[in-house]
């Protein structure tokens, strides 16, 4: 065992240490509890216990941040990310109640969070991978995005208070993780990139070298580092999404800060596509493979829509705010959303086939002549979405691009 003190100094903790950990510091097993503990995570950055009473099978989750990333060690953050995320959770569960875990303790020494085990849910990309369909997934990330993106806002929110939170959820460290990996390294060849030899080509004329392309990304990252609109979520992929049929529950906020709310939104869109072309690419033709891209074309028609449809009546039952009632504005508002959503959308596209950081839907496409055409067809949407985000309103047109992309390529 590492250490028994965990009140005075940090140290990154072992399974033994995370079992007295919490038998010493949390109330939550019950006396005569036998806890087994196993480090289960599979994140960039964190550690993640599981620890389960054999006895009454009660069980709890208790994740720590280790002073460096575990992706890799050049990224320095601050523990700090925990407190960001614990807190976030608190609040996301008081903005969309159910779709969080629980969050029953938070340790700023240790800098650790114990919550809620959802164990009996999937890691949404893990179960896509899998080919499973959730249907109710659209109007689940739509109520969420929705209540914690417009409920957090200045259009609702009294503004003292809202900077207050703009205060208190300023995360530098991370912001320059998505400031480097989202915004600036996929759109040159950048030496943390990770590009796979049969899309090099194809990335250097159509990424690297379009200059209009890569305007369009730098107004994309100011914006990211200026517009304090929402408290998003800030890594809204479907690895932070732990999901069953009937339950949505988005976990790891740690990337959370006052940026624009499309950012979000368009995360899940990108991550939703990824699913969709590793099924195009991978599926034999047949009736499994029609009804889960279907599955997957309607969700990504669905959450731009529903999310359109539920803001608007969001907005006529919360904003009271004076000028944001004015005619005409709550339009404007949701467009410059909409536009940010597409552009993100794109980015995270591009940057998640190029960049540091990938996606199992590519990267585990086994054949290199399926996984190069996966890409580029992401990265030829993703580019798509960035240039023409000014048009992408609906559901259909997000469609009509994907479409079109997969029939060229
Ligand atoms: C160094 S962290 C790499 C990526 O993992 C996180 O989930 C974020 O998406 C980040 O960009
Ligand atoms: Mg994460």
């Amino acid at each position: 065992m590492s250490n028994t003190d965990f009140k005075t100094e940090y140290f990154t903790m072992k399974e033994e240490d995370v079992i007295q950990y919490v038998k010493t510091e949390l109330s939550f097993f019950k006396e005569d509890a036998k806890l087994e503990c196993k480090e289960i995570g599979d994140g960039n950055l964190n550690y993640v216990f599981l620890v389960k009473d054999e006895v009454h099978g009660d069980s709890i989750i208790i994740k720590q941040a280790g002073p460096v990333a575990r992706i890799s060690d050049e990224f320095k953050l601050s523990p700090d990310r925990n407190r960001i995320e614990s807190e976030i959770l608190k609040i996301h569960d008081e903005l969309a109640e159910g779709f969080v875990p629980k969050v029953y303790h938070y340790d700023p020494i240790m800098n650790c969070t114990a919550m809620e085990d959802l164990s009996d849910h999937t890691i949404m990309r893990d179960a896509l991978m899998n080919k499973e369909s959730f249907p109710l997934f659209a109007d689940h990330i739509t109520t969420f995005m929705v209540n914690t993106l417009l409920l957090s806002s200045d259009v609702v929110m009294e503004h003292k208070k809202k900077k207050d939170l703009v205060k208190s959820f300023v995360n530098p460290e991370l912001c320059e993780i998505s400031e480097d990996l989202v915004f600036t390294e996929p759109f040159f060849d950048c030496v943390r990139n990770d590009v796979f030899a049969g899309t090099r080509d194809f990335v250097e004329k159509e990424i690297w070298s379009d200059d209009a392309l890569k305007l369009e990304t730098a107004k994309l990252k100011f914006d990211f580092m200026a517009n304090a609109q929402s408290l998003i979520h800030g890594d809204l992929h479907t690895g932070s999404v732990f999901i069953k049929p009937d339950s949505t529950k988005v976990i790891d906020p740690e990337f959370a800060f006052y940026g624009p709310a499309g950012y979000d939104v368009g995360n899940v869109i990108a991550n939703l596509i990824f699913a969709y072309v590793n099924g195009v690419v991978t599926m034999d033709e047949g009736s499994e493979k029609s009804e889960y891209v279907g599955f997957l074309e309607k969700t990504i028609t669905d959450v731009i829509d529903l999310f359109n449809n539920k803001f608007k009546v969001a907005w006529d039952t919360y904003v009271t705010e004076q000028t944001a009632k004015y005619p005409g504005f709550m339009d404007h508002y949701l467009a410059s959303i909409l536009k940010d959503t597409a552009g993100i959308a794109g980015c995270e596209l591009i940057r998640r086939t190029v960049g540091l950081a990938h996606v199992k839907d590519l990267t585990s496409i086994e054949s290199a002549e399926k996984r190069t055409r996966a890409e580029k067809v992401c990265l030829a949407v993703g580019k798509a979405f960035i240039l023409e985000r000014e048009n992408l309103h609906s559901g259909e047109n997000y469609m009509e691009i994907l479409n079109q992309k997969m029939n060229e390529i």
